[in-house]
């Protein structure tokens, strides 16, 4: 028993060395169900001297988190968009029409985070209350958008949450992706992250 134990607790460390605390996992493809494209939202990330800090989208691969600088998404084709946030911090929505979900199926999109989920403890344990399906989010609760202009999409990402939408694009090209809340550097933050690509923008092939 003491040897199962061990490999158990050496395949967990391991488990948890490549995996993403939500246990978000993105797979490009999946017999059953839709496939998946993963995107992950970090703070922290060093910009140069000058600016410091600045957060990023990094998307999920089998190789681990890469630059978000160049996403792919399938054309005519159901796929689900997760957007996991370790941002704590909100950022002032550059125009206030990014509150709301745009391009989505159903234009909703379903968050979870410490505010929607584990709220309540019961005499067993924790309550989960689940996530929210919303077709915006309240302003101030907003840390960074996910938006593409060209496709009038738009996905509010509240701070520190996970956010799930599922997407049908039937326009096939090249597109700009960014995100419209103040997060980079400069008088109107919209420098550093904001304007350079891999950072807060990019752009997305659809084919
Ligand atoms: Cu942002």
């Amino acid at each position: 028993m003491l040897v199962v134990l061990a490999a158990g607790i050496g395949i967990g460390w391991g488990f948890q060395a490549t995996v993403l605390p939500s246990g978000t996992v993105s797979t490009t493809s999946g017999a059953q169900g839709p496939s998946s494209v993963t995107l992950v939202i970090t703070t922290g990330n060093m910009f140069n001297s000058t600016v410091g800090d600045q957060p990023a989208y990094y998307v999920l691969t089998p190789n681990g988190l890469q630059p978000a600088m160049h996403l792919s998404f399938p054309l005519d084709t159901l796929f689900r968009l997760t957007i996991v946030n370790y941002d704590d911090g909100n950022a002032s929505l550059l125009q206030s029409q990014y509150s709301n979900v745009e391009g989505t199926v159903n234009g909703t999109m379903t968050y979870v985070n410490n505010d929607n989920v584990n709220s309540t403890y019961g005499g067993s344990g924790i309550v989960l209350n689940g996530g929210q399906t919303v077709t915006s989010v309240p302003p101030d609760l907003i840390a960074h958008t996910f938006t593409i202009p060209s496709l009038n999409i738009n996905i509010p990402v509240p701070v520190n949450s996970t956010v799930t939408a599922y997407l049908k694009i039937t326009t096939a090209g090249n597109f700009q992706w960014m995100c419209q809340t103040a997060c980079g550097a400069g008088p109107a933050g919209t420098l550093a992250a904001m304007d350079t690509p891999g950072w807060m923008t990019g752009d997305v092939e659809v084919s």
